[in-house]
């Protein structure tokens, strides 16, 4: 793929800042490919991003966004990436564009709603939060024409918001390029077809990202604001879903190593407040032009005694894993913390695979919890065109303790696969587990991972 060379690059920066600080995953949380414009959908136990995929987009020049892009967690530190869940192109037959999309549940189905660029906004509808999702109406939810939209002065149609309050009624919110520009309108149940006129909203130096959430009686309208206002991610507070919203601060400044935009949806996931962005480290740090090419990254956040935004505070590490990885399931190769040169794509097996590996390129999977027991062996299910290929599995550090030494059984090549299985010893507890391939050429593709406990 395109990027391939460019997260190479900044992935040998980044082992060499290791050496300098502490390693950095929350920032970004996705590094082998370019996210942008995170919202959330959080089931029980799992959270859902849903990004602006800018894989695609030219080093210069602008965004050509025209697929969404999933990763999913249930710690906060290992992301399962499920790749591309809805492609306009492909999937709808009038938008080429998928601009900052955000998904909801209701009664066991799921919706994408997606500015189509600036100048309309899509619904598709999917069984799962990874789809496939169906474009139910063959045509936009919302155009300049929708009553209520005008007057809206240079209006972005895009960048919508959805929530659904404790009464069941649904909401989306949309719109930027001016305080004036603010949108909502409800959403009927089927929440393909709105209820109602857009309704106008107001908020100071809007620029775009609508994002709004419930606590008790106060409704949180987040966005971001103006170059001017130095894109803030600021928020109004109401006791009503669409009226009375007032000014109430700042969720975040502007992220350091970030560019001309900013987007961030707050979220309360397992008892903590998580604040996602996109900034431009990836980037940065692999020296090519950072405007079209961002990456999400996560903080933690909180609120004071009366129910006011404590500003986020920016850091390089600063999440804590929710509990640990169990490694006697089986274990998507896709899901992971950190990484070194590899690349994920679809796999013939289903899902998504760990492809692209050359000698030396590594995953690190967080908080794995081998047990007191420890683990005695482990296979994998793995491609390799030829002899050779090997897996090393080592502790704490691409360079700590080998516990498991894989050789690769040649498969024949890609989208062929076998299980190879090796002994293991000294897995006992919990440790960060790093996955490396050792070998020629392309070493092999990893498809998902499990250890055997000790009897
Ligand atoms: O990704 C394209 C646009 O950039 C989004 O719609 C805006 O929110 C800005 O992040």
């Amino acid at each position: 793929m395109i990027y391939k060379r460019y997260i190479k690059g900044f992935t040998l920066v980044i082992a060499g800042l290791a050496l300098l600080s502490k390693a950095s995953a929350d920032y970004p949380i996705v590094s082998h490919r370019y996210l942008a414009d995170p919202s959330v959908l959080v089931t029980e136990d799992r959270v859902y991003v849903y990004c602006s995929n800018d894989d695609l987009s030219p080093l210069e020049g602008g965004y050509n966004i025209p697929n969404v892009v999933c990763v999913s967690s249930s710690d906060m530190k290992n992301w399962t990436d499920h790749g591309v869940v809805f492609d306009a192109e492909r999937d709808t037959s009038w938008s080429k564009k998928t601009w900052a999309p955000c998904a909801i549940e209701r009664d066991g189905k799921f919706y994408i709603y997606f500015g189509n660029s600036g100048a309309n906004i899509g619904v598709v509808e999917g069984e799962s939060p990874v789809g496939p999702f169906k474009d139910v109406l063959g045509g936009p939810l919302i155009t300049h024409g929708t009553p209520g939209v005008q007057p809206a002065k240079n209006m972005w149609l895009f960048d919508p918001g959805v929530f659904i309050d404790n009464d069941g009624q649904a909401y989306i919110y949309f719109g930027g390029n001016g305080d004036d520009n603010v949108r909502a309108a409800k959403l009927n149940e089927d929440m393909v077809s709105l209820d109602g006129d857009v309704i106008k909203m107001h908020a100071p130096n809007f620029f775009e990202a609508a994002w709004v959430w419930r606590i008790e009686d106060t409704y949180y309208f987040s966005y971001s604001t103006t170059p001017r206002a130095e894109m803030r991610i600021d928020y109004m507070t109401s006791d009503h879903p669409t009226e009375g919203f007032e000014y109430a601060g700042i969720v975040g400044a502007q992220p350091p190593l970030n560019n001309n935009n900013n987007h961030a949806a707050q979220f309360l996931f397992k008892g903590n407040w998580y604040h996602v962005y996109h900034n431009r480290i990836v980037a940065t740090e692999a020296g090519i032009p950072t405007g079209f090419r961002r990456n999400i990254a996560v903080e933690e956040f909180g609120y004071d005694d009366e129910g006011n935004i404590i500003e986020v505070e920016y850091t390089r590490d600063g999440v804590e894993q929710i509990g640990s990885l169990d490694p006697y399931v089986r274990v998507e190769a896709e899901t992971f913390a950190e990484q070194s040169g590899i690349e994920t794509e679809p796999s013939s097996a289903g899902g998504m695979k760990v492809t692209d590996t050359q000698n030396g390129d590594w995953f690190k999977v967080a908080g794995v919890d081998f047990g007191e027991a420890g683990a005695s062996k482990v296979s994998v299910m793995a491609s390799a065109a030829s002899k050779g290929s090997r897996i090393e599995m080592r502790l704490d550090s691409p360079d700590g303790e080998l516990i498991a030494d894989i050789a690769v059984q040649p498969t024949g090549g890609e989208g062929k696969w076998k299980a190879s299985k090796a002994k293991v010893s000294g897995a006992q507890g919990v440790h960060d587990l790093y996955i490396s391939f050792v070998g020629d050429g392309d070493v092999a593709d990893l498809d998902w991972w499990q250890f055997s406990p000790k009897k």
